[in-house]
């Protein structure tokens, strides 16, 4: 696996007849304290979002609902993870960069999130991520 990538089972609670509850907690599953979460719903199938890098923000990615391929690129290699379980989360700790599929329409795609958002902290052009990553 990528450097800086890890993918870890988010703990369920089951109840018979009535579900699952899951949860994780920041500083103890994941390493880092969680300033934000966000997601992103409603998105047709067949579509790609994401397209950056961040330079600092560490994430955790899952879907609760659907299924999402996430294609991560380090400059050198590849690597595509498929989240398609409420279980299964992606977190990513260095600058990474993304692509996201949709293949199932209406797939929820959460993160959350060690920073509040900052514009300043992407990296929105592929070019320049290549250079990003040689001068670290
Ligand atoms: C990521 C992938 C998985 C905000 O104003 N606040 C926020 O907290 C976020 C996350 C975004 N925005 C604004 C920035 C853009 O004007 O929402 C707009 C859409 O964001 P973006 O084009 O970056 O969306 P995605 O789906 O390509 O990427 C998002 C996150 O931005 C990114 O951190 O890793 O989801």
């Amino acid at each position: 696996m990528i450097k800086g990538l890890k993918i870890i089972d988010i703990k369920r609670i089951p109840t018979e007849d009535k579900g699952n509850l899951q949860f994780f907690e920041g500083n103890r599953d994941i390493d880092f304290e969680i300033k934000r979460i966000y997601y992103i719903s409603e998105v047709p199938k067949g579509v790609w979002r994401g397209g950056h890098a961040h330079k600092r923000l560490k994430q955790m990615l899952f879907c609760p609902y659907g299924k999402v391929q996430v294609k991560i690129v380090d400059g050198f290699n590849e690597e595509i993870i498929v989240l398609d379980t409420p279980s299964k989360a992606l977190v990513i700790s260095a600058p990474l960069w993304r692509d996201i599929y949709w293949e199932i329409d209406s797939s929820v795609l959460c993160v959350a999130a060690s920073d509040y958002y900052d514009e300043k902290d992407y990296i929105r052009d592929y070019e320049e991520y290549l250079k990003y990553i040689s001068s670290r």
